[in-house]
């Protein structure tokens, strides 16, 4: 065999190689100790019929809960607002939902009153079936400023205290999934790679809003961040 021909097979192999773990076996992530799954906001009022409803916010529930199965660690989301929250389209006299206004903290989208504390609609939807789950946050509770992120509120500066106790807890890598995509999705997991954990979100176990262009927009915003975007088949679970 010539140095051509040799060189010629070896880069075929590299290339089989690259396919075989890109694309037929996905990428093989198996979770452990240092992993932790991030479910957000899978709460009544963002499923079908809800007030802010997500569309087919329902078919991920079972994925979810496949997925969580393969998780030590798993911290569930509540977005939880006072009613009358300034992030409600209904506490601004002419304000329709979906319309945006300028919060002292920046860009406010208006939304459908949702997920009031303590209101069934705030409930996580009956079909999460996830009893080993150590942890839920709740975010979006002050009344004057929002939170899609599960780490920081919208004033880009008042800490949850999730990354706090993910780091008191040895986690390095948070997998995100759940509702909306391109709202408290994508925030939770950029706020995830600015407080330095390695994030995937995994695309298929969320749905999103996708209003004014905005799913686009966060899958741009994710990657600009680092967050990698993986599909369900790339977990080893
Ligand atoms: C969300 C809009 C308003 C979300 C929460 O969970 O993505 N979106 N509040
Ligand atoms: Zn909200």
């Amino acid at each position: 065999m010539n140095s051509f021909t040799r060189r010629g097979l070896l880069l075929a192999g590299v290339a089989m190689g690259v396919a075989t773990r890109g694309a037929r076996a996905g990428l093989a992530l198996k979770p452990g100790a240092r992993d932790a799954l991030i479910v957000v906001d899978v709460q009544n009022c963002f499923m079908p019929g809800g007030s802010l409803a997500v569309s087919k916010g329902d078919e991920i529930v079972p994925l979810i809960n496949r997925i969580a199965k393969g998780f030590q660690n798993v911290v569930l989301t509540q977005d939880w607002h006072t009613p009358g929250h300034v992030s409600f389209a209904s506490a601004h006299p002419g304000k329709k939902p979906f319309e945006t206004i300028k919060l002292e903290y920046g860009n406010q989208v208006l939304w459908p009153d949702h997920c009031v504390q303590g209101t069934d609609g705030a409930a996580i939807d009956k079909g999460i079936d996830i009893p080993h789950a150590e942890l839920i946050i709740r975010k979006g509770y002050h009344p004057q400023v929002d939170s899609y992120s599960a780490f920081i509120e919208a004033d880009q500066h008042t800490r949850t205290g999730l990354d706090g106790y993910l780091k008191g807890r040895g986690i390095r890598t948070v997998y995100v999934v759940g509702l909306a995509t391109d709202f408290c999705v994508a925030w939770t997991a950029t706020d995830a790679r600015k407080l330095d954990f390695d994030a995937y979100v995994i695309e298929d176990a969320c749905r999103g809003i996708d209003t004014h262009g905005s799913l686009a927009a966060a899958w741009k915003s994710m990657a600009k961040a680092g967050v990698r975007r993986i599909q369900s088949s790339d977990l080893a679970i």
